[in-house]
């Protein structure tokens, strides 16, 4: 069976102006260009068998995250226009060393610094819904694997590694990999892998599950020395709890170019094969590219249809979620070469 996409178009309704970055206001290096051009090259590269999924369903999203953090991001909008701001929601204060941190704010500009980790993520009108679509499109593309299919590809958008149990930023707002995993297991999957492969830390995914056995999470990242989300993503966070030895960082350095980078990725592989996983949810952001405008590895687009292949060599049921990745055109050559490299291995 050649490999399904589910996409919605209402990723759209997602497009805030402003970016906090370097110290000005830029366009969001994550616009809705991105996935157009990761469209045009499924079309053009034989992946045509595209769906549009259902509605998202919130009630796994509910049981897995803080049902407090989904009420606010569903009404962030009408409250912060009921207080009367002018602009998009940024948020400007957020608890600090010393604070209390687990105080929710009444008011909403107290509430958005509460439930935000990262102030370059605004949010406007449209933005939960479009987060429910990319929701909607990771869920449509489990039912479709837990159907029997071996593996699907969600292209959402926005992302959704860096969203933690109740925080958002780095673009995202739901964690649909992480949501997903949950689903693969309610499912009747005993053991879930979560292999992150975006440039960045997908520290949403690390902490929904740090403390479970059930689902073990991978990620290769740009070191958090250097790299946002800087306070997380170092190699020595290996889980707690239940879930100690089921966390694996590999945090590389600015430079790492894909023969280093492909070791850590063999180590994982290795690592979730001995594990055990009968499931497996790919973080898939294609930030790691040489020419992504904001990130410091050198991966070139041909390692992208290798990194796909050694992915197949898991031969586990797999939920491809779309997460980063910057270089406009690239974004979809890089994209796409790993979804033939992993279908054709
Ligand atoms: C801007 C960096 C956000 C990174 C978003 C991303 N502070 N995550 O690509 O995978
Ligand atoms: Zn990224």
């Amino acid at each position: 069976m050649p490999l399904k996409t589910f996409y919605s178009e209402n990723h759209r309704l997602h497009f805030p102006q402003a970016e906090l970055s370097g110290g000005q206001f830029v366009t969001p290096f994550e616009r809705p260009s991105r996935v157009e051009y990761v469209l045009n090259r499924l079309k053009e590269r034989g992946f045509s068998d595209i769906e549009k999924p259902a509605e998202a369903d919130l009630e796994p999203a509910r049981r897995l995250l803080d049902p407090g953090y989904l009420d606010f991001l569903q009404t962030a909008w009408a409250d912060w226009k009921a207080e009367g701001m002018a602009g998009e929601i940024i948020a400007a204060n957020v608890p600090a060393r010393g604070m209390h941190l687990d105080r929710v704010p009444a008011n909403i500009d107290g509430k958005v610094g509460y439930y935000c980790h990262a102030s370059e993520t605004a949010m406007t009108a449209g933005t939960w819904a479009a987060a429910c679509s990319s929701l909607a499109s990771a869920q449509a593309a489990q039912r479709h694997v837990a159907a029997g299919a071996s593996a699907a590809f969600a292209l959402c958008r926005p992302p959704g590694h860096h969203a933690t149990r109740d925080q958002y930023g780095g673009y995202c707002f739901l964690n649909n990999a992480a949501i997903v995993a949950q689903m693969m297991r309610d499912g009747g999957a005993d053991r879930v892998a979560v292999l992150d492969v975006d440039f960045h830390h997908g520290n949403g995914t690390q902490d929904i599950f740090y403390g479970r056995g059930d689902v073990l999470f991978a990620s290769l990242h740009g070191a958090p020395q250097d790299a946002y989300p800087y306070f997380i993503g170092y190699a020595d966070e290996t889980g707690k709890g239940d879930g100690d030895g089921a966390n694996i960082n590999y945090p590389m350095p600015p430079g790492t170019g894909y023969a280093v980078w492909a070791e850590a990725l063999e180590n994982a592989i290795a690592r979730i094969g001995d594990w055990g996983a009968d499931a497996l949810v790919l973080s898939l952001g294609v930030d790691a590219y040489k020419e992504d405008p904001i990130s410091f590895f050198k991966l070139d687009s041909p390692d992208f249809i290798d990194m796909g292949q050694r992915i197949a060599r898991l031969s586990l049921p797999t939920v491809i979620c779309m997460e980063g990745g910057y270089a406009i055109e690239a974004v979809g050559i890089n994209t796409v070469n790993v979804l033939e490299g992993f279908e054709n291995a």
